[in-house]
């Protein structure tokens, strides 16, 4: 599976962490099952929020990469967020990256704009097929997440970027296009080409990408390969703060870095996040630290017992809620009943409290 990576250019948020949550549990699951998972995942160390941020704060754009990278491992790691079988930078693959889009260059799907290279959108014969919208949607959240639509000289204003072409005090890279640096998608249809190949199981992200970042990703891979990158799309509801979805360019944040610096400790973070079904949307507020934090308690004290309730039947329900869509809501139930029984009722089961403690740090990724 390929999910898409963060901008390092500010430490992780609760809306990164819930999304790379959401991809850890489908490995657990996976891995549960008897297979062997190669995730890869992207790091996007150059692009225009990037650079901007470096200008704005006067710290060269590589530093401020190096430095928010290493506070989101430190904060996944702490997460219990089992880490991708690869992660792969813009920087390093800015070769692949640019033969790819060359290659489609040569399909006649591209054309050049002032020494840039734009993919054309009427040449992508599915566009649409991931994101389901509207033309109207389509240019509305285009301008919103990157895209140029009023770019003078494109053939269609939903025509992306696939290669920028040097500008002056702009880090750039020698290709088979000319210097430059590459555009966004095309990062990304690239790595999973070369780590993944063709057509594998999942790709995903937060909500924000369906489109345009994995419309127009889909449509390129398409293009060089004649089918799909990925048999399957997940796309994680946006965690939102005061009403709006938290966002390094709204400045909303609750940063995992912080909680933590605060004496937070993470299982209960995680604890809280699993409390939200991945494709819901929903809002971090000051109740769910407590109630996490509660939950922990009991789970702790019902698996610190001599003997307890069979936990085979919870570890099967655990199971059958991870392998309904996910249902992490429905996992917790399970273990908040068994330990409810525990602490109330108790059990003579004396291998209950290791299998109940196992089934969550193994399948929840929740140490007790
Ligand atoms: N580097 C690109 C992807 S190639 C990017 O979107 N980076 S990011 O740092 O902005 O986001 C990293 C991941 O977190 C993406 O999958 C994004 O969809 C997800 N994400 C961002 N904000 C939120 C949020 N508020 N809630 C849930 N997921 C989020
Ligand atoms: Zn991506």
């Amino acid at each position: 599976m390929y999910a898409c990576g963060i901008t390092p250019y500010d430490a992780a948020h609760l809306g990164h962490a819930f999304t790379y949550l959401t991809f850890d549990l489908v490995n657990r699951v996976w891995r549960d099952a008897g297979h062997d998972v190669d995730y890869v995942q992207n790091t996007t160390d150059i692009d225009d929020p990037l650079l901007e941020r470096a200008e704005a704060i006067g710290v060269d754009w590589r530093d401020l990469a190096h430095r928010e990278i290493d506070v989101f491992r430190d904060d996944m790691a702490a997460l219990r967020i089992i880490p991708p079988t690869s992660y792969v930078g813009v920087v390093e693959s800015v070769d692949l990256i640019s033969d790819l889009a060359a290659r489609i260059r040569d399909t006649g799907a591209a054309y050049e704009l002032d020494g840039d290279l734009y993919f054309s959108a009427d040449e992508a014969p599915e566009f649409g097929a991931i994101s389901h919208l509207s033309r109207e949607e389509m240019l509305d959240l285009f301008g919103q997440r990157g895209g140029d639509p009023q770019r003078e000289g494109k053939k269609n204003p939903l025509d992306w970027l696939l290669w920028r072409a040097e500008r002056p005090g702009e880090p750039a890279w020698d290709s088979p296009l000319g210097r430059g640096r590459p555009g966004w998608h095309i990062e990304c249809s690239a790595i999973a080409l070369d780590r993944l190949g063709p057509a594998f199981d999942l790709n995903g992200g937060g909500s924000d990408l369906i489109f345009p970042h994995h419309e127009m990703g889909a449509a390129e891979t398409r293009c060089a390969t004649g089918g799909p990158n990925a048999h399957n799309h997940l796309h994680v509801g946006m965690v939102g703060l005061d009403g709006e979805k938290m966002s390094k360019s709204l400045g909303n944040l609750v940063f995992v870095s912080k909680l933590r610096e605060q004496g937070v400790e993470p299982s209960v973070i995680r604890v809280a996040m699993l409390a939200h079904h991945y494709r819901s949307p929903w809002e971090w507020t000051d109740a769910e630290l407590p109630v996490a934090c509660e939950r922990v308690k009991r789970w702790r004290a019902a698996t610190s017992l001599g003997s307890g309730p069979d936990a085979a039947p919870m570890l099967a329900a655990v199971r059958a809620a991870l392998a309904e869509d996910l249902d992490s809501p429905g996992a917790l139930a399970a273990v908040d009943a068994w330990a409810d029984t525990a602490l109330t009722v108790g059990g003579t089961d004396t291998s209950a409290p290791g299998l109940a403690r196992a089934t969550v740090d193994t399948l929840l990724g929740v140490e007790l």
